[in-house]
């Protein structure tokens, strides 16, 4: 059987070099118990295959991927395939009691994982309670037989995945953060490649190790798989060449550090060109607001160069910008430009049908008086767009969709904030700050183009927010501090060579306009990627209405969808 398959690729590698032929993968993936070490600590996490971070995925562009997932560990969950766009498959994206229920304990779930025309890195990650934390791995799709790179292709390419490391039960710390209403507790350690790093204890025998040639060019596939912070992130006296987001190419830009929204995956050439040694590669938060607690620590990895010398000991450290310096975050982030090539266009919707705008906010609800409260003036803290706060409803919102079943969803989310205030003032009036309930989408016919303006509030002091849409990327026009003007700001719009990406970060007391085109029909999630934030509702959804054409329909329903 596996010589017959052999010979199949063979045959469809012999046809691809005239047809480009789309290849159909395979991966099994078991979430099970594993027990790992780390901090001195001996404990039990959720894994892909014994695996943390998970296994990745390599594909070519247009390839399809199906992933059998069983579920042989003790609790539900979903995965979902951060980025993909999935066209006219919501029905395994993953997110729960969105797009399906939960695989339970001991439950299977075949996902076809449909990529079109992301290139570069993704990844995939649980998308239930918090399992996240450490269900995740890397996605990554190379060019197309017969089609290259835009930059001469690298030596070697090497995922770099950020994450957390916490020395409890993620469960443990998800149920305390909604028992109390309050802030989580800060992770114990941050990590790269799922090590803490040698300036961490009972750490240094494991720390992630790059060697590396004088004079070879690496690629650093970098996800920031983190659950609740923008990360920083350098390399001791080397510069990086960014290249790649969100798996779209972007116009090639030098940078000594990079920030990274939880969500958002670069791709970012290194040169081995600096004198042979080691060097480390560091990451932190960056906290644009001191309210949460966030953990201060850095996390190391070790570049270390091939050869006979004496290295540095320990070895030097990258200089980050300062911890609270929105200014090097913006200006990054302003940094990346689509490729906009011959051979790697862009489509900027440049005619809108419908505009949006919508508030993101952080929130507080009075606290019932019978639990354990512990933020100040007996409030619990909640999120909201549009001022609502999303309630997740008992069976999947696609399912409801699909089958007509009533009462499970509303149609009315909010176009507009319900109330027009100065969004960005300081002197915000509490008021003001409690959010409904809600479980709500918006409709959408078929091919819309859309304008979404996302509005930061200051209701509790403002705070980036990296917003992440499922089953589209969509081009970033603009991006400003203070209040969107919908006279002014249009003016400014770059639609010339915008970012095309699945997860932006709107900035502080801020606002970001993005546009898409609605031609991906089904069901599609969109949240802020702070795990904390979608936690306390800031979540809602798009119902992308079926095409005429029969290939402008959503795919029909897997018979294996989990039942509720
Ligand atoms: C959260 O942090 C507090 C304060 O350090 C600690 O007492 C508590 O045990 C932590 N919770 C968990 C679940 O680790
Ligand atoms: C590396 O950078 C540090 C300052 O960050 C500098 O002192 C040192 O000379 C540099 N080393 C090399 C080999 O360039
Ligand atoms: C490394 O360099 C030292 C000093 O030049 C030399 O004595 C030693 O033999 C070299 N080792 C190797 C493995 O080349
Ligand atoms: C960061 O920069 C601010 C403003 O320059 C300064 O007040 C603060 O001390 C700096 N923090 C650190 C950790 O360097
Ligand atoms: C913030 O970072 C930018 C870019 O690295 C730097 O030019 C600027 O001096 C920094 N500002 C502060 C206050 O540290
Ligand atoms: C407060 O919680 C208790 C126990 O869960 C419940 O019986 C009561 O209805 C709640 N009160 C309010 C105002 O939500
Ligand atoms: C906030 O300050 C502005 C300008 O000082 C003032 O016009 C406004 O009334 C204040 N709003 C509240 C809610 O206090
Ligand atoms: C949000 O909704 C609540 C409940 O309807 C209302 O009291 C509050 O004023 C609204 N806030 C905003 C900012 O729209
Ligand atoms: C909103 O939903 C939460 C549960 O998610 C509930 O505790 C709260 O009482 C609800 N608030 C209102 C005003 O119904
Ligand atoms: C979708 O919109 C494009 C223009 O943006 C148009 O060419 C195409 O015909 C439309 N398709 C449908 C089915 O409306
Ligand atoms: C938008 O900008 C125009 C022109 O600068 C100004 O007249 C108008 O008051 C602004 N609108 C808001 C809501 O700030
Ligand atoms: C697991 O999922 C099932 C089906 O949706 C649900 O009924 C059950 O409450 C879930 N269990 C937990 C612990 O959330
Ligand atoms: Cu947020």
């Amino acid at each position: 059987m596996k010589d017959l398959s052999l010979q199949f690729l063979g045959f469809l590698f012999l046809v691809s070099i005239f047809a480009s032929e789309a290849l159909v993968r395979r991966a099994t993936f078991v979430v099970q118990e594993t027990s790992y070490t780390r901090l001195c600590e001996t404990k039990n996490i959720l894994t892909i295959n014994g695996q943390y971070p998970g296994p990745t995925l390599y594909a070519e562009t247009g390839d399809t991927i199906i992933v059998d997932v069983q579920n042989k560990g003790d609790q539900n969950i979903t995965l979902h395939w951060h980025g993909v766009k999935q066209p006219r498959n919501p029905w395994t994206d993953g997110p729960e009691f969105i797009t399906q229920c939960p695989i339970k304990a001991g439950g299977r779930f075949r996902q076809q994982i449909i990529l079109s025309d992301e290139e570069g890195t993704l990844w995939w990650h649980a998308h239930s309670d918090w399992s996240r934390a450490t269900v995740h791995g890397a996605i990554v799709i190379r060019p197309k037989k017969g089609t290259t790179y835009p930059f001469p292709k690298p030596d070697k390419e090497v995922p770099i995945i950020l994450g957390d490391w916490w020395k409890s039960d993620i469960e443990e710390i998800l149920q305390e953060f909604l028992r109390t209403g309050a802030d989580p507790n800060a992770s114990d350690a941050l990590t790269i490649n799922g090590q803490p790093g040698d300036l961490f204890p009972c750490s240094k025998q494991d720390t992630f190790k790059m060697i590396v040639d004088y004079g070879k060019t690496y690629m650093l596939r970098m996800i920031n798989a983190g659950m609740n912070n923008i990360l920083l992130f350098g390399i001791a006296n080397h510069t990086f060449t960014i290249v790649g987001q969100d798996a779209a190419y972007v116009k090639p830009f030098k940078s000594d550090y990079i920030s990274i929204s939880p969500g958002q995956t670069l791709d970012v050439l290194l040169e081995a060109n600096q004198a042979p040694n080691h060097y480390y590669m560091a990451s932190r938060v960056y906290i644009g607001t001191s309210r949460a607690p966030f953990d201060s620590s850095t996390t190391t990895a070790i570049l270390e160069y091939r050869g006979n010398y004496t290295a540095s000991s320990p070895p030097l450290l990258p200089i980050l910008p300062n911890i609270t310096n929105s200014t090097a975050v913006r200006s990054f982030s302003g940094s990346l430009r689509s490729l906009a090539s011959v051979a790697h266009p862009i489509h900027v919707p440049l005619n809108v049908d419908k505009k949006f705008l919508f508030t993101v906010s952080v929130n507080f609800v009075a606290c019932n008086n019978s639990v354990d409260c512990r933020t100040a003036n007996n409030q619990r803290l909640r999120a909201s767009i549009n001022n609502v706060t999303f309630q997740s409803p008992k069976i999947d919102i696609l399912e409801a969709y699909y089958r007509g079943i009533n009462g499970i969803y509303g149609d009315d989310f909010p176009k507009n904030p319900p109330l027009e205030f100065d969004y960005t003032a300081t002197n915000l009036s509490n008021a003001l700050r409690t959010p409904r309930n809600g479980t709500e989408v918006r409709v959408l016919p078929f091919n819309t183009t859309v304008e979404l303006v996302y509005q930061g509030t200051n209701l509790l002091g403002g705070i980036e927010h990296p917003m992440h849409l499922h089953g589209y990327s969509f081009y970033v026009v603009g991006s400003g501090l203070g209040n969107f003007n919908r006279t002014e700001d249009p003016k400014s719009y770059n639609l010339v060579d915008p970012p095309l990406v699945n997860t932006i970060s709107v900035p502080r007391n801020g606002w970001t306009a993005i546009r898409f085109k609605a031609d991906n029909p089904g069901v599609w999630l969109m949240h802020c990627h702070f795990e904390r934030h979608i936690t306390w509702g800031m979540e809602m959804a798009f119902i992308v209405r079926n095409g005429k054409r029969s290939d402008q329909k959503m795919l029909s329903r897997p018979s294996d969808m989990p039942p509720c």
